[in-house]
């Protein structure tokens, strides 16, 4: 099966564009009559659901930011009623408290025709076996991948994440054929499968569903070699549903973006200006077809290259380059965003430590490291070991707590981490994941 939706996945041009732009009208109207955020936020632009005729006019109406959703904790910036809405996800906020984002019955089934197309896209059928090891939760990728693998009539094994042997185990006995995970779980996967004696040719698998973080070229190949399937890439965010927003297909290049519900544009993300197709800047989308949380021209802070020219596999809508980085300075570990402003939220409610932390991530093992360091308050500085400890047990766990992963805490001494004139610089990335 070449397509899961094929009259919707090779449209012509002109049909889909129209198509796009009757949603797009819809939705905006919708929300304007409907939503107070949403009516507010588009008068302040001085731009009415009248002046939005088609997706040529999407530039009219205003950006939504993650502040926004932020500044709207939990559901104020729900389209919907709580009533009507049946599942709630989360992914981190800049602060303490997480983004959230809630679907209705209809907005579940849109997410999963657009998780069965992504699968189908990577050669998934209904015979395949799908090892799911995305965390099932808050956040997205567990129940979207499963949903959606369900949808194709693929067997689906619902493991979640963690516990690697006890997966390899899994892996071996089911005959899974299909593994779902982030790309460095992958690696490690393979780390165990080598310290257990156990062969790719021990496993079925012949297709990798990765995603979730950032991912290269050189990557792709060591998983492909290692574990004997094809690697391929799944993009998504919460914000606008979650796995399944764009998907390599058999060329393993670009990935399609599911472009009947939603619109991508590329910014520059200082001027905001909308950049012609090739060029590397901020994604931003806009939901089409979404009921509880129809984002309209969200900034992603995500780094890519858009084009509308044709695949060779015959799909039709936009597709984007692999992500390679962000326009702000979140990190992703082990699968988890973390925003530097997290872990200073924590900071802040300790009088023993100053304000001034840097974060060290690394990979050992295939697996995501960090460590944070934090100057001690002089006061602190000459006490004893004791209460030094105490302290980075606290801070230990009060940052695993908010952040959901763990991190080596070493308090430094008194004006040990650089001061920075300009914007701080808090994270020291040594994984490398992209050359440039
Ligand atoms: O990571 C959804 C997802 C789950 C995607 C499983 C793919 C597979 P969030 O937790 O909201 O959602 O994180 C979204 O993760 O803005 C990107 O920065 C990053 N990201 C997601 N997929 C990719 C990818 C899920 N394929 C944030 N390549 C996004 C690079 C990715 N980065």
């Amino acid at each position: 099966m070449l397509y899961w939706n094929e009259k919707m996945e090779t449209m012509d041009k002109e049909s889909l564009k129209k198509l796009q732009s009757e949603r797009l009208r819809e939705t905006v109207k919708r929300v304007y009559e409907n939503v107070p955020y949403y009516a507010e936020k588009m008068k302040k632009a001085g731009v009415t659901p009248s002046d939005i005729q088609s997706v040529d006019d999407l530039s009219k109406l205003p950006f939504t930011y993650k502040s926004d959703l932020r500044d709207n904790y939990p559901f104020g910036t729900f389209a919907t009623p709580l009533q009507d809405v049946v599942r709630v996800h989360a992914s981190s906020g800049t602060t303490g408290k997480p983004t959230v984002v809630g679907y209705t019955k209809n907005d579940i089934e849109t997410w999963t025709e657009c998780v069965a197309r992504c699968l189908v896209c990577a050669g998934v059928t209904k015979d395949d076996i799908v090892h799911v090891a995305y965390g099932y939760g808050l956040f997205t990728g567990g129940l979207g991948l499963h949903y959606g693998a369900e949808r194709i009539g693929a067997t689906v094994i619902p493991v979640s994440g963690g516990n690697t042997s006890r997966q390899i185990q899994l892996l071996k006995d089911f005959g899974a054929t299909v593994l779902c995970c982030t790309p460095s779980y992958a690696l490690h996967i393979a780390d165990e499968m080598r310290n257990a004696g156990i062969t790719k040719d021990d496993l079925k698998l012949r297709v990798g569903v990765f995603g979730a973080e950032p991912w290269s070229e050189e990557m792709r190949t060591q998983i492909e070699n290692r574990l004997g399937l094809k690697a391929y890439d799944i993009y998504g965010l919460s914000e606008i549903m979650g796995p399944g927003v764009s998907m390599n297909c058999h060329c393993q290049d670009w990935l399609h973006i599911v472009s009947d519900h939603f619109i991508a544009e590329i910014i520059d993300p200082e001027t905001e200006e909308v950049l012609p197709d090739g060029t590397k800047g901020e994604l931003v989308f806009t939901c089409i077809t979404k009921e509880t949380l129809p984002l309209i021209r969200y900034r992603t802070r995500d780094l890519s290259v858009l084009t509308h020219e044709p695949c060779a596999c015959g799909r039709t809508g936009a597709r984007m380059k692999k992500v390679t980085g962000r326009s702000d300075d979140m990190i992703i570990i082990r699968g988890v965003n973390v925003f530097p402003s997290q872990i200073e939220s924590v900071l802040l409610k300790y009088s023993e430590v100053e304000p001034h932390y840097m974060i060290y991530v690394d990979r050992v093992n295939n697996l995501d490291v960090m460590e944070v360091q934090i100057e001690m308050n002089p006061s602190l500085f000459s006490d004893q070991v004791k209460k030094l400890e105490a302290i980075e047990r606290k801070l230990r766990y009060e940052i695993e707590s908010t952040l959901g992963i763990s991190a080596k805490i070493k308090l430094v001494e008194p004006n040990t981490i650089q001061r920075s004139e300009g914007k701080a610089k808090r994270v020291i990335d040594k994984r490398k994941i992209f050359n440039s």
